[in-house]
């Protein structure tokens, strides 16, 4: 078959060769070339509807809004099948699951082969950050899958301009991805296909070296979508590393005070710490303006000016539904009133969505994520826990306007963030970068029920990236410490927040979501020099009285509680963060041990 023939005209040579490649491996019907039009969307939706992967809801209360409902074994990312290539073990460190790469390709070769029988290639050009400027980059996926077509189509700029990007020499990344449930069999027989194909089977691989991201048998989120985790975090790092820039799981904020100045935050959270509602935060604070720019990736590059500048490199969300309301984050909320596609979640009798936390009182009847029939008294969620929405960015009225400056916006702030309900204060700023990255190395949660794991024991996440790292994470801090060193007095301030400490009875400190923009605007004002600090175990805190509590029900008790310090148990954390390090050995930057020494200095004095 002439694989190369449906090519649109001008492609360079290299990818057409690799598209050719990868269609005779995997010996699709045909070969698509993604443009990413609008008719292009309709007919891609027509053929999810007609097909059955597709639900429309009703468009009188959703317009433009489909629901998809997985496989019950497809629901999630897969860490376990998720995997670094590196020619070294020692490159892909401890933290990741490391895959002999000339093996790994063995194994993908035949996994690969023939998946695609009776299916549409889809090539999607696409492009992570906006055009133009010098941080975005291009990316092509390969894909038997329509449904990831679609997301593509919405969580990054995909088709024709990016296109012409790669066209134009722009530099871009390989990503191959199949549901690996083909709809012919070697021998010819063809069977029907399914609403949700997949396989048993699951490899999310990436090669460092050579800059490829190979995915096999899931159709869900980023385990599918490569331009988000396997590109913007995991192969991204690679080159950030080698290129002197930042690829990070942070979400991007604008905030303007009531005197009109502009300060940009980025933030790091584990999963389950609320990252979508702060990146949608509606302040309390009078005056104060919070703008969305990115809710989960920022690619950071210092700039001419010598500042560090970040953009989104996504172009929507990809957002957990469940417990997504009125109260909790209303903008994300009415984003998904339109253009939206679900994945997951329930269905209303008047075809609309629902999930757990969406409304107090669950409607009579629903169809549960799985097709099934679900009232209140059945003993299993409605949607499941890691039900999604996929909606473009710029339909949260919270948007920044310039959200897609090429440029990006000069960060300020950066916070590392986990869910603590001991020890660690509502807010904290580090003494220095060196310290911030100890900090970030070191930022950790308690365990929930969510996870497997023992409930309250503490899960290392440095940096919110220890599924996203493409390297050796011992590496990647050395990495943050030589930026730093290069960004000098330019480089943002850093600070630690915990949103989720406990009294000694066990109830909640802080009242968090609107309120979380109190702590922000004390870093914000330490930005500007209009506040001091006090030196402290962990950081530098407030000083009395410049924590704005004014409105909120909080007790004088309360606020100690929130920030007190006990050094027996941060000897402990000491002693913890140690323990943790070892498993580095001496790739371990030595500025960390030495951040460890200074910890446990401050202990003893305090
Ligand atoms: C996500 C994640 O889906 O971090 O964004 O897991
Ligand atoms: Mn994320």
């Amino acid at each position: 078959m002439d694989y190369a023939g449906t090519a649109p005209a001008g492609i360079p040579q290299k990818l057409l060769d690799w598209v050719t490649e990868v269609a005779e491996l995997t010996q699709p019907d045909s070969v698509y070339w993604c443009d990413g039009s609008i008719e292009e969307r309709d007919r891609m939706n027509e053929l999810l509807v007609s097909g059955g992967t597709f639900i429309p809801l009703n468009p009188a209360k959703r317009p433009g809004s489909f629901l998809a409902r997985s496989t019950p074994s497809d629901v999630a990312r897969v860490e376990s099948r998720t995997y670094i290539c590196s020619a070294l073990e020692e490159d892909a460190g401890p933290t990741n699951n490391w895959a002999e790469p000339v093996e790994m390709r063995a194994r993908l070769n035949g996994l690969f082969k023939g998946a695609m029988r009776g299916r549409t290639l889809f090539v999607i050009p696409f492009s992570m950050g906006p055009f133009g400027g010098n941080i975005s980059k291009a990316g092509v996926e390969l894909t038997d899958s329509p449904y990831v077509v679609i997301n593509m189509r919405i969580m990054t700029r995909m088709g024709a301009q990016a296109l012409d990007a790669i066209k134009a020499g722009a530099y871009w990344v390989p990503a191959v991805h199949t549901v690996g449930y083909p709809l012919i069999d070697e021998a010819g027989n063809r069977r029907p296909d399914v609403s949700w194909p997949c396989n048993d089977e699951k490899y999310i691989c990436h090669f460092p070296e050579t800059r490829e991201i190979w995915s096999f048998g899931s159709g869900y989120g980023g385990n599918a979508l490569l331009g988000k985790k396997c590109y913007a975090l995991r192969i991204a790092s690679v080159l950030a590393h080698d290129e002197g820039w930042l690829a990070e799981h942070m979400l991007i904020l604008k905030l303007t005070d009531p005197k009109g100045q502009v300060f940009h935050l980025t933030a790091a959270f584990p999963s389950a710490c609320g990252k979508t509602n702060l990146a949608m935060l509606r302040p309390t604070i009078p005056g104060w303006k919070v703008e969305t720019i990115g809710d989960d990736i920022a690619w950071m590059r210092q700039g001419p000016d010598g500042r560090l500048y970040a953009i989104n490199p996504e172009s929507g969300f990809f957002g957990v539904a469940p417990y997504t309301s009125e109260k909790t984050n209303p903008t994300a909320l009415h984003a998904l009133d339109h253009d939206t596609i679900f994945t997951n979640v329930a269905l209303t009798d008047d075809g609309d969505v629902w999930w757990e936390g969406m409304t107090d009182t669950p409607p009579d009847h629903l169809i549960d994520w799985k097709g099934q029939d679900w009232t209140p008294a059945s003993e299993t969620t409605a949607a499941h826990p890691n039900a999604r929405f996929t909606v473009r960015a710029d339909q949260a009225e919270s948007i920044a306007p310039n959200w897609e400056d090429p440029a990006g916006v000069p960060v300020d702030v950066m916070l590392f963030g986990g869910r603590r309900s001991t020890n660690v204060p509502l807010i904290a700023e580090s003494y220095d970068w060196e310290h911030g990255v100890f900090i970030g190395a070191t930022v950790s949660s308690e365990q929930t029920a969510a996870a497997e794991g023992a409930v309250g024991a503490l899960r290392r996440d440095p940096f919110a990236m220890l599924p996203f790292c493409g390297y050796n994470m011992a590496d990647y801090w050395s990495h943050w410490l030589k930026v730093g060193e290069k960004l000098g007095d330019k480089a943002p301030r850093i600070f630690q927040v915990n949103w989720f400490r406990k009294s000694a009875d066990g109830k909640w400190l802080w009242p968090g979501f609107g309120e979380n923009c109190r702590p922000i605007e004390w870093a914000v004002r330490r930005v500007a020099g209009e506040v001091d600090a006090i030196d402290g175990i962990s950081g530098r805190l407030p000083c009395p009285g410049d924590l704005n509590i004014d409105g909120l029900d909080i007790t004088n008790a309360e606020m100690d509680a929130l920030f007190e310090l006990d050094p027996v148990a941060w000897a402990r954390e000491a002693d913890l963060a140690e323990e943790y390090f070892e498993q580095f050995g001496d790739r371990e930057p030595d500025e960390l041990r030495h951040q460890l020494a200074l910890l446990r200095e401050r202990i003893a004095a305090a």
